[in-house]
C-alpha cells in the first residue's frame, strides 16, 4: 500500500522529520522562507495531513484545497489564531497544536525582556562595544529595580503561570487579571486577582500571556497607556495584536510607560518604524520558543498527534474537540 503523505509548510527540527518518516512520505518546504499563498494552495492539495506554522493562513479556501483525505492541519505553535477552526471543524478536519513543553522558554523569554529593558542592557552593549566607555559616571544607565515590585500579570493560564512563578525569586508581590480566576496561581503563588484598571494602575511591570481573540486585540490602547505607571515596563510575549502598536509608541514619546520588550508586533514582520530607533525598548523577532530543546519537543507533539490521527486514534493536544466525537 501506498505510504500516506504529510507536508511540512517550513524546516523544522530533524527529530520531528526523521519521526514522521518513518511512517509517511515526507514533504518539506525547501525554501528558506514562508510559502507563497498560491504555493501554500498546491502544496496542501491531496495530503492526509499537514504540519504548518503560525505564519500560514489556514483559511477555507487551504483547507478546502487539501482536499477530503486530509484528516489533520497540526501547528507548530501553541497558538492557533492563524487557522479558521470553524471551516476546519466544518470540514472536519482535526487541528492540533503544541501546548505545554514552552511555558518555560516563553516565561524565560519574557523575563529576559524585563530585564534587559529594566537594566538598559541592549544600548549599555552597544555603547560598550562602541568604545564609548571611556570613564565611569554614576549616572550612566540608570535602570529600574525588580526585586520586590509589584507584577501585572495579563492572563493567568499555563505561560502566564511559568513567568509568575519565576518571579518569587525576586520577592515581587504578583497581580493577576484575565477571563477567570486561577485558584491555583493565588494558592500557589500568593498572587491576587484585581480588574484591569488596578492592575495596569499599580504594576510596575506589566506582562501579557492571553491568546489573540476578538476580545483581547488592542487590550492595550491609549486609555490602558494613560492609567499605567510612569515608571513602569510591558513586556509582550503573546501576540502583536494584543497592544495597539500605534498607540505604544505615543505612549513611549509622551513618557506615559518607562519602556517595553517586544517579542510580537501587530503587522508582524512588519514594526512600527518609530519603535526601531527607541532607547527604550528592546524588540526580538518572534523567539520566545526558539530553544533547540523547546522547539524539538514542538515538532515531536506535532508529528506525534499526525501519527495518531492517520491510524485512527485521537490526538493527544486537538483544538477542535467536536470533531472527534
Ligand atoms: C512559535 C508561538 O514561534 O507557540 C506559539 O504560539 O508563537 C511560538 O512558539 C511559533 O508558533 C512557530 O510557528
Amino acid at each position: 500500500m501506498d505510504k500516506k503523505k504529510v507536508y511540512i509548510t517550513r524546516r523544522i527540527p530533524d527529530e520531528a522529520i526523521e519521526l514522521l518518516e518513518e511512517h509517511f512520505h515526507v514533504e518539506i518546504n525547501p525554501q528558506d522562507r514562508v510559502l507563497l499563498r498560491e504555493e501554500l494552495l498546491e502544496k496542501v492539495k491531496g495530503m492526509d495531513a499537514v504540519l504548518c506554522l503560525i505564519t500560514d493562513n489556514i483559511d477555507s479556501e487551504v483547507l478546502e484545497a487539501a482536499g477530503t483525505k486530509c484528516k489533520i492541519f497540526a501547528n507548530y505553535g501553541v497558538g492557533y489564531n492563524n487557522i479558521d477552526i470553524v471551516a476546519a471543524t466544518e470540514r472536519r478536519i482535526i487541528i492540533t497544536n503544541t501546548p505545554g513543553v514552552l511555558d518555560d522558554a516563553t516565561a524565560d523569554l519574557a523575563w529576559t525582556l524585563l530585564m534587559a529593558v529594566s537594566r538598559r542592557i541592549v544600548a549599555a552593549d552597544k555603547f560598550t562595544r562602541n568604545g564609548a566607555f571611556q570613564s565611569w559616571d554614576p549616572m550612566m544607565f540608570l535602570g529600574r529595580d525588580i526585586t520586590g515590585k509589584t507584577l501585572g500579570l495579563i492572563g493567568a493560564g499555563r505561560i502566564g503561570f511559568n513567568f509568575a512563578k519565576k518571579a518569587k525569586a525576586f520577592d515581587m508581590k504578583i497581580l493577576y487579571t484575565g477571563l477567570r480566576h486561577n485558584s491555583k496561581i493565588e494558592n500557589e503563588l500568593g498572587a491576587i486577582y484585581v480588574d484591569k484598571e488596578t492592575l495596569l494602575s499599580e504594576a510596575d511591570f506589566v506582562s501579557l500571556h492571553v491568546p489573540l481573540l476578538p476580545s483581547t486585540t488592542h487590550y492595550i490602547s491609549d486609555l490602558e497607556f494613560s492609567m499605567m505607571k510612569k515608571t513602569s515596563v510591558i513586556v509582550n510575549t503573546s501576540r502583536g495584536p494584543v497592544i495597539d502598536e500605534k498607540a505604544l509608541v505615543k505612549a513611549l514619546k509622551q513618557g506615559e510607560i518607562w519602556g517595553a520588550g517586544l517579542d510580537v508586533y501587530e503587522n508582524e514582520p512588519e514594526i512600527e518604524p518609530e519603535l526601531l530607533n527607541m532607547y527604550n525598548v528592546v524588540i526580538v523577532p518572534h523567539i520566545a520558543s526558539a530553544t533547540m530543546e523547546t522547539r524539538t519537543n514542538m515538532g515531536l507533539i506535532a508529528a506525534r498527534n499526525i501519527i495518531k490521527v492517520l491510524s485512527g486514534e485521537k490526538p493527544d493536544t486537538c483544538v477542535n474537540m467536536q470533531v472527534l466525537k
